[in-house]
């Protein structure tokens, strides 16, 4: 979103992952959360990653996210860089279809954590709800709202019907 300073960095190694972290920028803006969307690669572009994540809490960043594919090292590097919480999304692309990013994202060893949701799409949605639970701790009108988006939820699902 343009205009406020972002609370909330959304990263992913390739613009390739767009598609998928595109559910992550909507829920974000359908929940009103200045926030930026940025490719950033922890093996392509090793400085310039440091360089975001180190200098993301001073501009008012609260939450990283941050997605990649494959070998997926991307949300672990930008863990070691700050000491925001960083949630991790594995991209389901390549031969293992997310399963080698999964591990890769998950299985950060003990010392410096990464938040790691469920593979691509889902893991891209609530990546975002949970950055937005983060910073509902502190806002009563961001808890309001997403009170209000769970009700909505329970009342979908106690409306359906079958045939
Ligand atoms: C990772 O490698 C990216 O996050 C992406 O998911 C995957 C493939 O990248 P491209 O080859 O499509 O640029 O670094």
């Amino acid at each position: 979103m343009d205009g406020a300073s972002p609370l909330v960095a959304v990263l992913m190694g390739s613009k390739s992952d767009w598609e998928t972290m595109r559910q992550a920028d909507e829920t974000l803006a359908s929940f009103g959360i200045p926030h930026e969307c940025r490719v950033l690669s922890a093996h392509r572009t090793p400085a310039e990653t440091a360089e975001y994540v180190g200098g993301a809490e001073s501009r008012g960043v609260e939450v990283v996210i941050a997605a990649a594919g494959g070998a997926a090292h991307l949300a672990g590097v930008c863990a070691a860089h700050t000491l925001l919480p960083v949630l991790g999304v594995p991209m389901a692309n390549g031969a293992l279809q997310g399963f080698d990013a999964l591990l890769a994202t998950v299985q950060m060893p003990a010392g410096i954590p990464v938040g790691t949701l469920a593979i691509g799409a889902a893991g891209a949605r609530n990546a975002a709800l949970l950055a937005i639970a983060i910073l509902a701790n502190s806002r009563p009108g961001l808890r309001d709202k997403l009170r209000q988006f769970r009700a909505g939820q329970r009342e979908k699902v106690l409306r359906e019907t079958l045939p």
